[in-house]
């Protein structure tokens, strides 16, 4: 199925697509390492203007243009279902503006709201966490947090405030736990003290440990989303590294699963995998990659975007007790070029809402609920780092119906995206020195 590019077949490509390959592939390398040599980009032989591999496209075509021009990594999958990838572009009619609030942030990954507009950031590299006004002032890091392991992926991840904040003072951070033997993604909560000139987290508890400990600095996951119920979701990733891969299908460890705990750490009672010998219970669901993207939709339902392969980024929304498929099927392939999986389809395994191929490299998700925005109420938006956008994405009846990269001409990697109170989109940009950005109609 699959053959060497040939000259004649890129020149039909280029014919075909309008869009030079390289960038799409180019794209598609800079957060997922080792990066591939662009010349592994395989369309079958002939281009894509004939044989199977152009049915998507066609097919998208049909329905309006996609905002993704570019050939797929893996031109040989095609989706389970109409709409499935490459959904119609739609476009935002509200005029924007993008205003920086702050800079300076060592490699910002989350940002929560505390209820006076302070937020609280989180610095991935630094491993720390600082307050910041809404006129963009940045406290000193809070004392008290746990050491982390910054390395590479690792370091500060996801903070979250307790659904009893107001009352309580809890909140909530994922991070890189060092170990001996390697590390593991922990979550811990502490009392935020958050007045004075030294803020600092009291009475520090880590609630949650991945399981196993493994020799990788990748593929933490560590987001952190609170269900209506008061349940904490943690998203988690694979660990990328072969022996942590393989883990994903198995319940007896964390690696690549949702995993669904009380505030406290103790396991809901009603989780899918409670007294099944052999598994974890506090398993959610399983067969998952690495998750950086994960929010409730505007009816309380938990979904999440997942780093693929080179090709195969997903939209799921995970549903307990369920398996999404990693590593036995997806749409991508290996940064090689290599084969990842046999099919895209198997019995008991789900299929992705929707999937990108080539890839965003999502990191970050809200569901629009804001004001400001009326066109947006009720579509997704995720942070784009590869793809240096901010991807909307408009759903109804569980189908993607339509897609949109904004701010692309600011070339920022997107990490982080978060409705403020006062219904403007908030965003970190993934850099050493990483702003916050508000996004809200042109005044
Ligand atoms: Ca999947």
């Amino acid at each position: 199925m699959r053959t060497p590019l040939t000259s004649t077949a890129l020149a039909a490509l280029l014919l075909a697509c309008g869009s030079a390959p390289d960038q799409a592939t180019a794209q598609g390398q800079a957060d997922k390492q080792p990066a591939r040599a662009q010349a592994g980009a395989q369309p079958p032989a002939g281009g894509y203007a004939e044989g199977q591999a152009s049915r998507p496209r066609e097919e998208a075509t049909a329905r309006g243009a996609p905002v993704e021009t570019g050939p797929p990594n893996v031109p040989g999958f095609e989706p389970a279902f109409a709409g499935q990838t490459r959904a119609p572009a739609v476009k935002t009619q509200t005029p924007l503006a993008v205003t920086e609030i702050a800079a300076g942030f060592n490699k910002p990954w989350a940002l929560a709201f505390l209820p006076d507009g302070r937020m609280l950031v989180s610095e991935k590299a630094a491993g720390t966490l600082r307050i910041v006004t809404r006129q963009g002032q940045k406290s000193a890091p809070l004392a008290g947090l746990p050491r982390s392991d910054n390395r590479d992926q690792g370091g500060m991840l996801d903070v979250a405030l307790d659904p009893a904040f107001a009352r309580n003072g809890l909140i909530y951070w994922s991070y890189a736990e060092p170990r001996s033997g390697g590390t593991g993604t922990a979550v811990a909560r502490g009392r935020l003290v958050a007045d004075g000139n030294a803020p600092r987290v009291e009475n520090v508890q880590v609630v949650f440990r991945m399981q196993p400990t493994l020799d990788s600095t990748k593929h933490y996951g560590g987001r952190l989303v609170f269900a209506p119920d008061g349940k904490l979701f943690v998203a988690l990733g694979e660990r990328s590294i072969l022996p942590g891969r393989r883990q994903a299908q198995n319940l007896d460890s964390h690696f690549g699963k949702i995993v669904r705990i009380n505030p406290d750490g103790s396991v809901p009672k009603d989780n899918p995998f409670v007294g099944r010998a052999g598994a974890l219970p506090e398993i959610w669901s399983y067969g998952h990659r690495n998750i950086e993207s994960a929010a409730l939709d505007p009816q309380g339902r938990l979904w999440e975007v997942e780093m693929g392969p080179q090709g195969g980024d997903e939209l799921n929304r995970p549903e307990r007790g369920r398996d999404y498929g990693w590593p036995t099927i997806g749409y991508g392939e290996e940064y090689s070029g290599a084969p990842i999986h046999r099919s895209t389809q198997a019995k008991g395994m789900e299929q992705p809402v929707y999937y990108w191929d080539p890839v965003i490299s999502p990191s970050g998700m809200v569901f629009y609920t804001g004001g400001l925005v009326p066109e947006w109420r009720g579509n997704a938006f995720v942070g784009g780092l590869s793809s240096k956008a901010l991807v909307r994405l408009v759903i109804d009846g569980d189908r993607v119906v339509g897609e949109e990269r904004l701010l692309t001409e600011r070339g920022e990697r997107i990490r982080e995206v978060v409705q403020g109170p006062d219904g403007a989109l908030y965003l970190l940009t993934d850099a050493p020195n990483g702003r916050l950005l508000r996004v809200a109609p042109r005044r």
